[in-house]
């Protein structure tokens, strides 16, 4: 089969340590298995022998040791040096080959001098979300179709276990392996029709120490077995669930867990019934506890059937409003999976104000690898940054502090089901991602979630070197870090959002979704644009503690990134920077486009630091990247020109 290795490419190399050359297993267990198999690899591509192998002790090697009292967290590991040979150990299993994976990144990067380490997975949970759907589609792919499954069919190849090493690498512990909207036939994913072959996926992932969860169908009773009603509350319901669950841990005894996406977009759920989402993520709960599974819940809920004449029903609240009073009803195996902000992926949101309001609730934030709206794969948008800001956000629950981070890691209330999930970016193109650079997010997102503190910068430049090697890593490095600030620079101002081509949400279309029912309006008119969600307007700014509250309801307070969802603003306003607001819309959409053109440059310095095939398929993405910035700046203009009369002050190009 034809993909490529990414970030796990041993390309060879020459390693004149010796102690390299031999591994003495220490330890037992099907996952140290994976990690010896793991090192044979590596070390075989590397110089071209195959390392030798011990199960004793020997002098100058590698030590693998398991030692669950290892004082340093859960799945964590230390590497270290003694006298001639370094020792691995791990704390679970997982941590050793969390410890295998880290020092082999170690000798390709040629930070061994890094010795000793001793790390710890810092999110308890971290997940992958795909939506992937058994015809062989995958809603928002950007990289080809699902390689799970084809035409209904579960596929098992190389490709899939090339996909757990890939995950296991970057310290992925669970995966949900189809998408949330659960269509006809993936509802049958958690019965006989599938169960066998689920099996030999979960097995697999156990061998890497990932847990499989499947989405499901709230309405699956009714679907599968005729029910006329699929009310949480109905002892029959609740017994349903109850046998298919019992069935499920038959046949596979080391499934994860549900992910549930209910009264969403179309899907069914408890409102149907009256009921609450704590009914309907307790019930589900309740089936699962037995056997130790867990129900992640979601909490995009919303309507999207508005009426865009209303500017007092406001989207924005929507999770909050729907969630908040619930808190403390879940049961402990209940996770509710919040989405970053209160929107959809937008290029630039706030934090969902959920994040410092549930207090006794199990909490996991979900964020979007694939670039739905921030460029589709095509055009370049490094997140990890982003992600980086969420983290850092101080929700301020308890007092200073109480970050994002520090409460889905469950450090602020003492919650051990939590931690992050992200919607992948994966497809079976050759290149898994699509854009080559796109994979920098993959790995990303799993290495922040083990370890926060590392900087975007530090984990774009280990990306870069274990994927192409560390002599284009400066400006493969520079042009990721500017990526996300460039892209929004040439799409939508100020954190206003949307402007974009309704449901393929690739370009722009500033009006396209401002007369449309899914609560996503500008609101531009010929003074001004921008959502007045200050107690003056939909009241959303209520939902945060103090003092983002105040700051965010304040026009001269609130951050100006995101001054146009907070506020309506007029086209004459002046910005902190001395610009007006129309200025600026121009400004940032001229300066978008001549960055794009900037990384072009950079990138054709590479062209020969780069295999070819590489430098082409990322090369053609990046001449899409600006047409289509060009059409974003042109429009956008264009658009506000109209609207506002007023000209760019310096003169430059804006169409009629
Ligand atoms: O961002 C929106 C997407 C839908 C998606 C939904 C969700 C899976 O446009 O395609 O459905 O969010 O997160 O449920």
């Amino acid at each position: 089969m034809d993909f490529s290795n990414c970030w796990l490419d041993y390309r060879p190399m020459e390693i004149k340590e010796q102690a390299l050359s031999a591994l003495s297993v220490l330890c037992e267990g099907e996952i140290i298995e994976s990690a010896v198999k793991e090192y044979q690899l590596a070390l075989s591509r590397m110089t071209g022998r195959e390392p030798e192998v011990f199960r004793e002790k020997t002098n100058r090697c590698v030590a693998l040791y398991l030692e669950p009292l290892l004082p340093i967290g859960k799945d964590g590991y230390e590497i270290k040096k003694e006298k001639d040979s370094y020792h691995i150990t791990g704390q679970s299993e997982s941590g050793v080959l969390y410890g295998v994976f880290h020092f082999l990144r170690l000798i390709r990067t040629g930070h061994m001098d890094e010795l000793p380490v001793s790390n710890a997975p810092e999110m308890p949970l971290r997940m992958m979300n795909h939506w992937d759907n058994m015809d062989g589609t995958i809603e928002r792919g950007y990289s080809g179709n699902s390689f799970f499954y084809e035409n209904y069919e579960i596929l098992y190849n190389e490709r899939i276990e090339q996909y757990v090493r890939l995950m296991a690498s970057i310290g992925i512990n669970a995966i949900v392996i189809n998408n949330v909207n659960v269509h006809q036939r993936e509802t049958y994913l958690i019965t006989d029709t599938y169960l066998e072959q689920v099996k030999q996926y979960a097995a697999l992932f156990a061998r890497y120490g990932i847990q499989l969860f499947t989405s499901v169908n709230f309405a699956a009773p009714m679907e599968l077995s005729g029910f006329d009603n699929c009310d949480p509350l109905n002892d029959k319901v609740a017994q349903w669930w109850k046998d298919a669950v019992k069935h499920i841990y038959e046949v596979i005894p080391e499934f994860g867990g549900f992910l549930v996406k209910a009264d969403s977009e179309g899907r069914p759920g408890p409102f149907t019934y009256d009921r609450t989402h704590a009914d309907g993520a307790n019930m589900l709960a309740k089936a699962l506890a037995p056997y130790g599974g867990i129900v992640v819940w979601r909490c995009f809920v919303y309507n999207c059937g508005q009426d865009w004449r209303d500017k007092k029903t406001d989207r924005a609240r929507a999770a909050y409003d729907n969630f908040i009073a619930l808190d403390g009803q879940f049961e402990d195996n209940v996770i509710l999976q919040i989405k970053n902000g209160p929107m959809d992926f937008q290029v630039r949101e706030p934090v969902s104000p959920l994040f410092g309001g549930l207090k006794k609730t199990n909490m996991i934030l979900e964020v979007e690898i694939a670039q739905e709206y921030t460029g589709q794969q095509i055009d370049l948008c490094y997140l990890l940054p982003m992600w980086r800001e969420i983290l850092d956000f101080d929700t301020f629950s308890e007092g200073e502090g109480s970050t994002v981070r520090q409460i889905v890691k469950g450090a602020q209330y003492g919650q051990n089901c939590c931690g992050m999930a992200a919607v992948i970016n994966t497809g079976n193109d050759y290149n898994w991602t699509g854009n080559d650079l796109a994979a920098a997010n993959t790995y990303g997102y799993g290495r922040m979630a083990m370890n926060p503190s590392l900087t975007s910068e530090a984990i774009a430049k280990e990306w870069i070197e274990l994927t192409f090697g560390a002599a284009v890593a400066d400006d493969l490095t520079k042009i990721l870090m500017d990526s996300w600030p460039t892209y929004e620079k040439y799409t939508s101002p100020l954190g206003i959002g949307w402007m974009v081509t309704p449901h393929y949400h690739y370009g722009p279309d500033v009006d396209g979704y401002e007369y449309d029912r899914w609560g996503t309006y500008h609101r531009a008119d010929r003074n001004g644009l921008g959502i007045d969600r200050t107690p003056a307007g939909t009241g959303y700014t209520a939902q945060y503690n103090e003092p983002w509250s105040a700051i965010y309801a304040d026009r001269n307070l609130c951050p100006e990134e995101l001054l146009l969802f907070f506020h309506y603003v007029r086209y004459d306003e002046v910005l902190k920077s001395g610009k007006t607001l129309i200025q600026h819309i121009y400004d940032t959409h001229f300066e978008g486009v001549e960055e794009v053109e900037e990384m072009i440059e950079r990138f054709d310095g590479l062209q020969n630091k780069l295999p070819g095939d590489v430098y082409d398929r990322v090369r053609e993405r990046m001449e899409r990247q600006l047409e289509n910035a060009i059409e974003w700046r042109d429009r956008i203009n264009t658009y506000f020109y109209r609207k506002s009369g007023v000209p760019d002050e310096k003169g430059r190009k804006i169409y009629e």
